[in-house]
């Protein structure tokens, strides 16, 4: 993952050796697992992986969204609701049929022309970790000039909304519309971070909003942006 473990001895930043490491992994309800738990926050924080924003957190990680814990995970998802590749994919195949059965619902109740792109919808996580999934449509990349930057905005701000009107405090992003819609990362990871930071600067009800980058490629452009916005 290429987080950096430390922490502070006589005054002097130490990295966590790797039996440290593996009390903390492990969960030890001790002392000693609550100095490696800050530790862990204090080594984030250096390697330029979490940030503060009023009372929240917004963490940037390399992962996969279907393994995160946070009570809502989001699906860069398609008008459809009925599945696709990349995100969308993996998270109908390891959520289960449970999943696509309330999309079928949604799109019978609410949306029968199909969710329209800015918009979101939630349902359960399924046989996830996370108990919701939100999904949301971002936009096709067609040259900047058909609304894609408002209509990628509204992506991350609706289902944000959506997360609050629920009650729920966590959520993970996957890179919106950067796959099969051809957005330009660069491009795309500052309207996703300046989305998320002025929403929580508003906004005091969430505790937690994670990026969870696919590659290291991806994970070092968000970095940088976060850098220079947050
Ligand atoms: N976890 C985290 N990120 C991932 C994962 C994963 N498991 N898999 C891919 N990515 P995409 P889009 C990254 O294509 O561009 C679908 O077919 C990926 O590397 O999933 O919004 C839908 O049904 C990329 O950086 O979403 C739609 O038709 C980012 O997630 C269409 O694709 C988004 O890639 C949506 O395209």
């Amino acid at each position: 993952m290429g987080t950096y473990f430390y922490r502070i001895e006589s005054g002097k930043i130490r990295e966590l050796r790797e039996s440290e490491r593996q009390h903390r992994n492990n969960k030890i309800a001790s002392t000693l697992y609550r100095k490696y738990e800050n530790a862990m926050i204090v080594g984030e924080k250096m390697a330029g992986n979490e940030f503060q924003v009023s009372k929240a957190k917004i963490l940037l990680v390399k992962g996969d969204i279907t393994e995160q814990g946070t009570d809502a995970i989001v699906n860069a998802a398609n008008s459809t609701l009925m599945g696709g590749g990349g995100v969308d994919g993996a998270i109908h195949r390891k959520g289960g049929p449970k999943i696509l059965e309330e999309c079928k619902r949604v799109r019978a109740t609410e949306w029968p022309d199909g969710l329209p792109t800015g918009k979101a919808v939630i349902s359960s996580g399924g046989n996830l970790k996370a108990r919701h999934v939100i999904h949301t449509v971002g936009p096709v990349w067609r040259g900047g000039t058909c609304g894609e930057p408002e209509l990628l905005a509204e992506a991350y701000l609706n289902s944000l909304r959506l997360v609050v009107s629920k009650g729920l405090k966590t959520i993970a992003f996957p890179s919106m519309s950067t796959g099969a819609y051809r957005y330009p990362i660069e491009k795309a990871s500052r309207i996703a971070l300046t989305t998320v930071k002025e929403f929580l600067e508003k906004e005091e009800k969430l505790d937690k909003v994670v990026f969870v980058l696919f590659t290291r490629h991806d994970l070092e452009i968000y970095k940088k942006a976060a850098k220079e916005i947050i």
